[in-house]
């Protein structure tokens, strides 16, 4: 049950998308198609929602992505927040209010939240070390630089985050950093900034991480590992100037670092739609705020966000729910290399509620999943188009053939009647627990479920006989399959919004004023239980799933098939300043034996005219020492020295690869380079 159901208000929020590029399937999965789920539920059952959100618009990609196209930093974040907010809206993510980190409001707030825990000695000045690029001549806050991570040895980990591990890092934590502007050694200067007291709320952590029961495994999981890893004060600053100024005398140049602010979007947003609504935003949060993020930031909201609310003596939020990764075709996503399925591309071609439905139908949130083509065509053919729209497409049908269109008069209930009766009653509760516990595919499953009932049931009854020999059964199948198409009209309604409100249309259930969201119909969940009655007339039957056929599909994979190929050919390509690294020179064997307790290695002595090379080399099973001296061969120059079987290598000689043929100039001169 859920222990805060009397609430009656709920404040909702999303990850706020970041923006550097607008949003892929994967963000729909873990965080904003989920939450909408549960907006629009609560809504239905007479909450009062707030549902808000904003684009994250400060931070190192951003602003390095400005540099690369010589623009500022707000061009590029104005244009993502566009692209973004129409993603969204495209899906029917129903915000009550969609701002942006970059409006003043935002500043303010989150200046004013900085100076607070300022104030109450939570932040605190300190003189680090930090990694100062000489080249750029500036400091590598950040994404600025990378490096291998010192905790799990991934290399390319971000100076603010390992993806392999999913760890906080702190740029100078990083072995081998490099400058990702140029690619030169930073080095380390001191620099003022300033620390939130994160060690401080390691205990008070815990105990809510421990207490709080609504959380998922997967936050709680990893929270606990963290805290009980050690939390350590956090770096609250940066030397840039894209960001929100630090509020306090003598930080010139210094920002709020952008996960220090983002949070406040929360805040911001909220507040943004109270004023233009004339309303108070407090009272949400401390009904119950329920935040969905990705799993990628579990970290920050169950360690950070927490400790800045307790800092600042704030109600926690009631629960964190977290989705986690959705691969492409069985391969990790990646932007990069074109391996993702935009949502504006998707929508171009494919209604947003069949999305909705494969996404949420997949797996649940707490698994990493992977969307594939060929099972979105599947889920939607066997399951939205062969199970839920057949079933309402012959009962709508047979309703209007047989019955004059209207919900016919039934008979007296039979056993089977009355267990089909019971599902379709029993139903609507079972799916809103599942949602209220954030089992959106449990719920989800339960629809579908109670769909295949009603098409065995049509089936068992063969009302099209009955029609006939027996009219009073026939018109409580119909009855029946009527009043179970107007359940899942209704309860399905929070998963595909356009599909439910298209089955509404043909059940002609007046439901057409929608809340202040504008998109969002007023219809309460609670109308399931009321049963349509008999005389009602309803619409024609249209089509509500059209199946999705193979060359639609092919079309796709083609496309998406394609970028991979590019990309691996793109891969396998060097440049000619690659090449240019490469030193290959014509050698002269003039020594050769073989390696003690080695049946493969060979010890040359190799003459490249103005040095001697000593080379440790593959070649024994195909040539003895004998046969192979004096070969005038192809040498590697400049490879870096190693050592074999405890012998230094210091070149490479150059043989194919299986036969180990070696590749000899007998005609050229000695120290003669190979182009
Ligand atoms: N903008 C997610 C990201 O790094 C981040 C979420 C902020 S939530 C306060 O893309
Ligand atoms: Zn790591």
């Amino acid at each position: 049950m859920n222990k805060d159901s009397n609430s009656t208000k709920v404040f909702i929020t999303c990850a706020l998308p970041y923006a550097n590029g607008p949003n892929h399937l994967g963000h729909m999965r873990s965080t904003y198609i989920p939450a909408d789920i549960y907006a629009r539920y609560n809504r239905m059952k007479g909450k009062d929602v707030l549902f808000v959100c904003a684009t994250d618009e400060h931070g190192t990609p951003i602003a390095v992505q400005a540099e690369k196209e010589g623009i500022q930093p707000i061009e590029v974040a104005s244009r993502n927040y566009e692209l973004i907010k129409k993603d969204l809206e495209s899906c029917d993510i129903s915000f009550n209010n969609f701002s942006r980190t970059s409006d003043p409001l935002h500043y303010e707030i989150s200046q004013n939240f900085f100076l607070k825990l300022y104030e109450k000695n939570c932040i605190y000045p300190k003189t680090i070390e930090q990694l100062y690029c000489p080249q750029c001549e500036r400091f590598l806050p950040d994404r600025y630089v990378e490096g291998t991570c010192p905790q799990c040895n991934a290399e390319g980990a971000r100076g603010d985050h390992c993806e392999t591990c999913g760890r906080h890092l702190e740029p100078v934590q990083l072995i081998e950093p490099s400058c990702l502007l140029c690619n030169s050694q930073p080095e380390i200067r001191k620099s003022d900034q300033y620390y939130f007291r994160l060690s401080h709320f390691q205990e008070q952590l815990k105990e809510v991480m421990e207490n709080n029961h609504e959380l998922p495994s997967n936050v709680r999981n990893y929270a606990l590992q963290w805290i009980n890893e050690g939390l350590k004060d956090w770096i609250l600053t940066r030397d840039m100037d894209w960001g929100i100024p630090v509020p306090l005398d003598d930080t010139e140049g210094k920002i709020i670092y952008v996960w220090g602010e983002a949070f406040l979007g929360y805040i911001s947003s909220a507040v943004q739609w109270a004023r233009r609504n004339n309303k108070k935003w407090k009272p949400y949060w401390d009904d119950q705020t329920v935040h969905f993020i990705g799993k990628d930031i579990i970290y920050h909201h169950s360690i950070f966000w927490q400790a800045f609310l307790l800092a600042y003596g704030c109600k926690l939020p009631y629960n964190i729910v977290a989705g986690e990764y959705l691969s492409l075709e069985g391969r990790k996503m990646s932007t990069s290399k074109n391996w993702v399925i935009w949502v504006a591309d998707f929508v171009e071609k494919f209604e947003p509620d069949l999305l909705r439905y494969y996404l949420v139908a997949n797996a649940p949130l707490t698994r990493d999943t992977d969307f594939s083509w060929d099972d979105f065509q599947r889920r939607v053919n066997d399951e939205l188009a062969d199970v839920v729209g057949n079933f309402m497409h012959r009962t709508f049908t047979f309703t209007h053939r047989f019955f004059n269109g209207k919900i016919p008069q039934p008979g007296p209930l039979n056993e089977y009647d009355q267990e089909v009766e019971k599902q379709i009653k029993e139903t609507p509760e079972r799916v809103g627990q599942h949602i209220e516990n954030f089992d959106f595919r449990e719920g989800l499953k339960e629809i579908v479920r109670l769909a295949k009932i009603g098409n065995k049931y049509f089936n068992d009854q063969e009302p099209w006989k009955t029609v006939k020999s027996d009219p009073k059964q026939a018109g409580t199948c119909l009855y029946l399959c009527n009043q179970l198409a107007k359940v899942i009209s209704i309860i399905i309604t929070p998963y595909l919004p356009n599909k439910a409100a298209q089955m509404r249309e043909i059940l002609q259930l007046n439901q057409i004023d929608v809340d202040d969201t504008g998109i969002v119909p007023i219809l309460k969940w609670d109308e399931s239980e009321v049963f349509m009655e008999v005389g009602t007339p309803i619409a024609k039957a249209k089509p509500l799933f059209k199946k999705i056929e193979d060359k639609t599909i092919a079309k796709e994979k083609d496309a998406l098939y394609k970028n991979l190929e590019e990309n691996e050919s793109m891969e396998d390509l060097i440049s000619i300043e690659d090449f240019a690294k490469i030193n290959l020179k014509v050698g002269k064997i003039i020594g050769a034996e073989k390696v003690k307790g080695s049946d493969k290695l060979l010890k040359l002595m190799v003459d490249v005219k103005d040095k001697k090379l000593q080379i440790v080399a593959g070649l024994a099973t195909k040539y003895s020492p004998e046969e192979i001296t004096n070969q005038k061969v192809i040498v590697l120059v400049n490879l870096k020295p190693a050592k074999l079987f405890g012998i230094k290598s210091e070149g490479m000689v150059l043989a194919a690869e299986d036969s180990l043929c070696l590749l000899t100039a007998p005609d050229a001169d000695i120290g003669e380079g190979i182009r």
